[in-house]
């Protein structure tokens, strides 16, 4: 193993940079802010490095991303010597590998635990972040990352009654580090989306009774998981570089079809979905090249997945409720998940469709449909996020003037490249809204984020600027590139968390960039090369004084 680099020791008690998070975002902030010689304080509420993945305990969770793909390219050796063993890695070995570079890079003294970010103020004068926390700490830094993910901030469904239910309570997102058995319980699962779809399957094999509670029902594509041999492992690792290569201009690994659905014969499509469907994984949405952009191409994908749905699930009524007919396929995140279809042929498991029998409330004993009370032991939501923005606004950020963040973004998120925001200088945001994020391996959108954060501030440095922040029109220009991206393909098509159509009350905005990783990031390093175009710039402090 190599030895960590020598930690940069601030130069005061001004550090160069605060991190919000100790995920895969705020630890690789954490060491290419050291490889550059900034110094670097980072708060993380969880005891322990992990983000999401600390959180996310529920059975079954894993990564639909397979795992030779979902892991830092930043480091040749630790790419060369880390063991995947899943084609699609658990929750426990993600957690294993993040603690394993945090340990590797010597990255955990950077961080303090156990404690949340609440408040962070811009002060002009100084050209500072002052940066508050539930500990009492108080920490100035010149640049404030915010590495707090875009699915960190979990949402309970308000249904009255809820704080009445006898039983246990979890939501996916939240789950309790103590060990949880589900042996002869009546168990409800509401929320059928990527998490929900991973548990229903494990927590069907150990209940007495699984009742899943589903109002919209998801296109769910097999994994097929298997154990990763050494010799497929050793051949990722033989083209590693040009693998990675490839996903920083495209997001993933996966060569992707230049063909239309359109243009090939009907026993060609099938041909090539069946082909997709027996490899499994989210590449089956690759098939071809307008899945994603053409309504006709995506019903030949859809059609496919209901058809097998109805193959499989036993009982037609089912089968029939678990078919989606009101989106696109792929327009809401498209869910990859072990047995999913199969395990609604299980005797112990029903589905209720909450579109033809709506939850009431809850009782003390279990949910109350209007057909009726279903009897519960425990309740799992896993009924998603306030994504890409939740973690942004929930902690008052005032830019210049006292500006609240969450203020400025009331009626959606607004900024330049979804790296900064007019307003709230020396502020840079991680993998939010306006960026690839969630479209793309989220890996290699931070990874790109990070590196770009880190060459502005070095350029800044090497310039003497103090500050830098865009200027409100290229934000105004960029909110409509984004929204222009997204309107060239299906996802707006949908009620999805990508538009925050899952938070009552939220502007129905669509918030990640569709345009693609590699035009993305051309982007951003033409407007670094050209100067920072679009952003404003301040010289030091002490230089205008
Ligand atoms: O959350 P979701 P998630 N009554 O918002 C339902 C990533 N992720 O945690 O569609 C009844 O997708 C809601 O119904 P509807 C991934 O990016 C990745 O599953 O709003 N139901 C929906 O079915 C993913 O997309 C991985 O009608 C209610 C579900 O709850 C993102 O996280 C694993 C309801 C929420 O689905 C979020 O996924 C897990 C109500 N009042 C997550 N409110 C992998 O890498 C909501 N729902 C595999």
């Amino acid at each position: 193993m190599p030895a960590a680099t020598a930690l940069a020791e601030p130069k005061s008690q001004l550090w160069d940079a605060i991190i919000v998070g100790a995920g895969f975002a705020g630890l690789h902030a954490a060491h290419a802010l050291r490889q550059a010689g900034l110094s670097c304080l980072g708060f993380e509420t969880a005891p322990d490095v992990g983000g999401v993945w600390h959180w996310n305990r529920y059975p079954g969770a894993r990564c639909d991303v397979e795992s030779m793909q979902y892991s830092y390219g930043f480091d040749e050796t630790l790419q060369q010597e880390w063991v995947w063993r899943e084609r699609f890695a658990p929750q426990p070995e993600i957690l294993e590998y993040i603690r394993h570079v945090a340990d590797r890079f010597g990255l955990r003294r950077h961080f303090r635990f156990a404690t949340s970010v609440t408040a962070a103020e811009f002060d002009a004068a100084q050209a500072t972040w002052l940066v508050r926390t539930d500990r009492g700490d108080a920490e100035r830094a010149r640049f404030l990352i915010m590495a707090s993910g875009g699915l960190s901030v979990t949402r309970l469904p308000d249904i009255p009654g809820l704080g009445t239910f006898r039983g246990e309570v979890m939501h996916t997102g939240d789950w309790p580090t103590r060990p949880l058995s589900f042996a002869g319980k009546r168990v409800g699962v509401v929320g059928t989306g990527s998490s929900g779809i991973q548990a229903i399957p494990v927590i069907a094999e150990h209940a007495a009774q699984l009742t899943v509670f589903q109002r919209t029902p998801n296109f769910v594509i097999p994994a097929r998981n298997r154990p990763l041999d050494e010799a497929t492992q050793s051949a990722w690792k033989a083209r590693y570089a040009e693998h990675r290569a490839r996903a920083r201009q495209v997001g993933t690994f996966y060569a992707f079809s230049d063909r239309s659905a359109l243009e090939v014969s009907e026993a060609e499509r099938q041909a090539e979905y069946d082909r997709r469907w027996a490899e499994g994984g989210v590449n089956f949405v690759h098939a071809f090249n307008d899945i994603y952009t053409s309504e006709d191409a995506n019903r030949t994908a859809a059609d496919y997945v209901r058809a097998k749905i109805r193959a499989i699930v036993r009982d037609p009524a089912t089968a029939e409720a678990l078919c989606p007919k009101d989106h696109p396929l792929g327009s809401k995140r498209i869910c990859v998940a072990s047995d999913y279809y199969e395990t609604y042929n299980r005797p112990n498991v029903r589905l209720v469709d909450l579109r033809a029998d709506p939850i009431e409330g809850i009782a003390p004993g279990g949910v109350r449909l209007a057909s009726g009370e279903v009897p519960l032991d425990m309740l799992v939501f896993a009924t998603g996020y306030d994504a890409l923005t939740g973690a942004l606004t929930r902690i008052a950020i005032r830019g210049r003037d006292g500006q609240l963040l969450s203020e400025k973004w009331k009626n959606g998120p607004v900024n330049y490249l979804g790296l900064m925001t007019a307003g709230f200088p020396n502020l840079f945001i991680v993998t939010g809204p306006g960026s690839p994020s969630v479209l793309v391996n989220m890996i290699v959108g931070i990874e790109q984020h990070i590196d770009w954060i880190v060459r502005c501030i070095g350029d800044m440095d090497a310039a003497g600027q103090a500050t830098i922040e865009p200027e409100p029109q290229a934000e105004r220009d960029w909110v409509q590139v984004v929204n222009e991206a997204a309107e060239r393909t299906l996802f707006v098509k949908a009620n999805s968390w990508y538009l925050g159509a899952n938070i009552p009350g939220k502007p129905r905005v669509f918030m990640p960039y569709a345009g693609g990783i590699g035009p993305y990031r051309r982007i951003c390093d033409e407007v670094a090369a050209d100067g920072y175009r679009g952003f404003r710039l301040g010289a030091r402090v002490r230089e205008t004084a």
